[in-house]
């Protein structure tokens, strides 16, 4: 039992770190991690299952600061629990280049640092996505090796922006009850009081959406634990709104915007030593109240051991599964199965659309990855995400394998990056390519994070058709290509969208989109390779000695491409085709690779229905490019096709008046 008295002395050690490390970088964020000292205290001392000593214990209950700009908040626990790789040194070092502690937490760069956060509302939704995998792994594996709670830290801003009400909703239509939010609620935002620009009854909305509510002064220990203790019982997810004073124990700025973002200066902190009574110098933690912290950094350690326990003894076939799940390492068996079904297609090549062409990959992946997790934003049936293994997941039945996100592309993808980060499963969406926009966010999260989320974009171009311009992507491809670390996968047939599956799957440090069509295309790969060829991100797909005219092509342009070339060829000009189904792959290349790929022919033209930015890579800017400069139209594909000049005939007229 912490008595009152530790308790403020441990909840003013993250105060002091916090005002300190901000003093010392000159910027930073004081005022959330003093007014949530206590809330992350009790938390951290009485009931977050965690070992700092086994960072990435399965088993360990997640910790999402979504109000990532209080990031010192984070460290300051990180470093008094007693993990390792986060030092006073590295406290002191907030904010510097190359250092940990980054003004938002990254993660990857210390553990105990789940997700980055940063972009107010992705950790709620994040969270979510790790309850949603902590709920599906113990209905897989069994409470034994997955029972923990994922417990959330948000602010006004979080509440705020969209995202979290998209993550809610979902949260609490799933009845996720082990997923505990609490609200640092301190009517402060940056430009002043939070009256200035919302007035939501956060409770009532909470209760709407079907969320356990509780109420607490966010600086009574013991009113926090009562409310914790509750949540942990909950058949719910538990909302728990904690009345706070932002930049708590700072006596002329507390409760003000001042503390927001701002270092307190060296009066306001000495005023602070005196109010809280802390006597220890900048970066110094008394010995008493780090012992008591490094004593509830270790509380969880027996857990730790029975649970290892626990795995030891586990079935070896079970064991070896969850281990497996928890390296991110794939079944060894896919490579054989993905390379029978390329000899399949090359026996008889489909005339599919690639989103069709991606279920029927899917199909052999889903029956061999028991990790996919599968799931559409309400376009199931447009995105062909659903194979015959999976079943919905429902509130009451988490054995299926496919998830219903709602019309949520938003809340999907920052989920879907819980889901990863958590560990144990692979997500992919479903979703049409125009709502990337919608999704972008998360997507560059995880990006940034290097994690292995894979989304599927389907009806990627006008030849969506009749629905027009809104649902029609023009600059979709050039805007995701221009994340780093982002593989933004565009197939031409079944087995390219096969090999691009499979390369995804590889990536087990970033995420892939694949931008698939809604219309059908011939087959453009007809003989077998055994080489996965789209893992190269282009290459050639005719060949021509002595050519005058090179082709780059991607997706539903490829068939155009090649149908241009045996024009031209016929014409007597020597004319050669290179599918691109990755640019970004490709630009990984070695360089010889990459000048043989671009070659020599001194006509370059690109064709993509899209716009033009980034082929100038392969085709310099004296190259011609057949795609969009504008946005699409309503109406039959054919028609949009030929009315935007994309055609086979566009092709072989540019080549040749190039040529003239
Ligand atoms: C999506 C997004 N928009 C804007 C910001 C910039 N920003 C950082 S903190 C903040 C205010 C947040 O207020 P609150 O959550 O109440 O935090 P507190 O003032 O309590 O620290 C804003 C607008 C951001 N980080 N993310």
């Amino acid at each position: 039992m912490i008595s009152r008295e530790n308790h403020d002395r441990m909840a003013n050690a993250i105060r002091f770190l916090s005002m300190d490390a901000v003093e010392k970088a000159n910027s930073g964020h004081p005022g959330l991690p003093m007014g949530a000292a206590d809330v992350a205290t009790v938390l951290f001392s009485r009931y977050l299952k965690f070992d700092p000593k086994a960072p990435l214990w399965a088993d360990r209950d997640r910790f999402v600061l979504s109000a990532g700009h209080g990031s010192m908040l984070l460290y300051s626990l990180l470093y008094l629990t007693g993990y390792e790789d986060m030092t006073i040194e590295d406290i002191k070092q907030f904010r510097q280049l190359g250092s940990k502690t980054a003004g938002h937490p990254e993660y990857g760069h210390a553990s105990g640092i789940e997700t980055t956060t940063g972009p107010l509302g992705q950790g709620i939704a994040n969270a979510v996505g790790m309850a949603i995998a902590e709920r599906k792994l113990e209905e897989e594996f069994g409470s034994d090796l997955q029972n923990h709670h994922t417990y959330v830290l948000c602010g006004d801003g979080c509440l705020m922006e969209g995202i979290s009400h998209e993550a809610i909703a979902l949260a609490g239509h799933l009845k996720l009850n082990k997923l505990v939010l609490f609200w640092d609620d301190n009517n402060i935002t940056i430009d002043g009081a939070v009256s200035l620009s919302d007035s939501t009854d956060q409770i009532a909305r909470f209760q709407a959406v079907h969320w356990n509510t509780i109420r607490v002064d966010g600086h009574d220990p013991e009113q926090i634990a009562a409310a914790i203790e509750v949540a942990q019982k909950s058949d719910r997810p538990t909302f728990i709104a904690c009345k706070t004073v932002i930049g708590f124990g700072a006596p002329n700025k507390q409760g003000t915007h001042k503390v927001h973002g701002s270092p307190l200066g060296a009066e306001e902190i000495a005023a602070a030593r005196k109010a809280l009574n802390w006597e220890a110098e900048a970066f110094t933690i008394p010995a008493d109240v780090l012992d008591t912290w490094r004593t509830a950094g270790g509380r969880s350690a027996d857990a730790r051991r029975a649970w290892e326990g626990r795995l030891a003894s586990t079935e070896a076939g079970k064991k070896s599964e969850f281990t497996r799940r928890f390296t991110g390492a794939l079944p060894g068996n896919l490579d054989a199965a993905i390379d029978t079904y390329k000899k399949k297609l090359a026996d008889a090549p489909p005339a599919i659309a690639t989103r069709k062409a991606s279920e029927d990959a899917l199909e052999v992946i889903n029956g061999i990855v028991p990790e996919m997790l599968g799931g559409s934003a309400d376009l199931t049936p447009s995105n062909n995400t659903k194979t015959s293994q999976m079943t919905s997941i429902t509130p009451t039945d988490f054995s299926g394998r496919y998830m219903h996100w709602g019309i949520r592309e938003h809340g999907m993808a920052a989920a879907m990056n819980g889901i990863t980060l958590h560990g144990g499963l692979i997500p992919y969406s479903g979703g049409f390519m125009i709502f990337s926009d919608y999704c972008r966010p998360s997507i560059r999260l995880a990006a940034l994070m290097g994690i292995r989320v894979i989304h599927v974009l389907t009806h990627d171009s006008i030849g969506v058709g009749e629905d027009g311009p809104t649902h029609e992507p023009v600059e979709h491809m050039a805007a995701l290509r221009a994340i780093p670390n982002l593989l933004m996968f565009r197939p031409a047939d079944a087995v390219e969208t096969a090999e691009c599956w499979q390369q995804a799957l590889k990536e087990q440090h970033r995420p892939s989109g694949l931008a698939l069509t809604r219309q059908n295309l011939a087959p453009s790969r007809l003989t077998y390779s055994a080489e996965n060829l789209s893992a190269k991100g282009a290459y050639e797909l005719i060949a021509t000695e002595n050519a005058k005219v090179s082709i780059f092509a991607s997706g539903s342009e490829v068939e155009l491409a090649v149908k241009a070339a045996a024009e031209l060829n016929g014409k007597g000009i020597a004319t050669r085709v290179v599918s691109v189904p990755c640019v970004e792959l490709f630009q990984e290349q070695p360089d010889d690779y990459r000048k043989a790929v671009i070659g020599t022919a001194p006509v370059k033209i690109a064709a993509e229905a899209a716009v033009r930015q980034g082929w100038d890579y392969f085709i310099s800017n004296d190259g011609d490019f057949v795609g969009m400069h504008s946005f699409g139209a309503s109406g039959p594909a054919k028609d949009l096709f030929k009315h935007f000049g994309i055609t086979s005939d566009a092709i072989v007229a540019a080549a040749e008046r190039k040529l003239a």
